[in-house]
């Protein structure tokens, strides 16, 4: 059966350094849609060009234009046999669709929780070490306001299907709770 995991979880709440280390662990290509924005940005795309001023603000990039490419990666080769995706869908809106195009398209949701005092430091270290344009303290406190309107709801939507993991402590601490909590799911 094909390992199709989505992991969720508040800004600075470490989806994105899990997901790197889990992908390799489970031999599944590792979806980042904030990953995919940056690079668009980055190479000055039509689509890097209509989200960069949106995720600077730290407001969602509209769910047309995420759910298009989220599409069009899902359907190489590589995705077939199962994926983890981190970052999508983070609305209502985006998980009916991905459930409108792949058929039982989540298997397991993974909810990483952290306090928001340790997020917002994490991420303003991050800003520190690496400038992203959205790690400032005004973008974060946005991000996480969205984050609780729009994307807190899939935990609803995904009921029986999430598995809530502590994410404070140590990366390799996190790492082994989901490990040990996926299997026993
Ligand atoms: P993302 O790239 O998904 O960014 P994020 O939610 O801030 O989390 P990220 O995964 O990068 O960080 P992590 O917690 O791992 O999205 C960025 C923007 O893109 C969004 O605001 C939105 O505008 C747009 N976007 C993306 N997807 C979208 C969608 N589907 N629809 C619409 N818009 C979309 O790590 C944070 C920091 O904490 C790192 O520095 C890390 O090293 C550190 N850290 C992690 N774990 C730690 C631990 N255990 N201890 C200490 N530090 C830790």
């Amino acid at each position: 059966m094909a390992r199709r995991i989505l992991l969720l979880g508040p800004p600075g709440a470490g989806k994105g350094t899990q997901a790197t280390l889990l992908a390799n662990a489970l031999h599944v290509p590792h979806i980042s849609t904030g990953e995919m924005l940056r690079s668009a940005v980055a190479a000055g795309t039509e689509l890097g060009r209509k989200a960069e001023s949106i995720m600077a603000a730290g407001e969602l990039v509209s769910d047309d234009l995420v759910v298009a490419i989220v599409d069009e990666r899902l359907s190489e080769e590589d995705a077939r046999c199962g994926y983890l995706l981190d970052g999508f869908p983070r609305t209502i809106g985006q998980a009916e669709a991905l459930n409108d195009s792949v058929i039982d398209a989540i298997g397991t949701v993974i909810l990483l929780d952290a306090d928001t005092d340790e997020v917002v430091q994490r991420l303003l270290k991050r800003a520190e070490d690496e400038g992203r344009a959205d790690d400032n303290e005004e973008t974060i406190r946005r991000r996480l306001e969205v984050y609780e309107a729009d994307t807190s709801p899939l935990v609803g939507f995904y009921g029986d299907a999430v598995l809530t993991i502590d994410g404070m402590g140590t990366v390799d601490e996190v790492l082994s709770r989901i490990m040990i909590a996926l299997a026993k799911s």
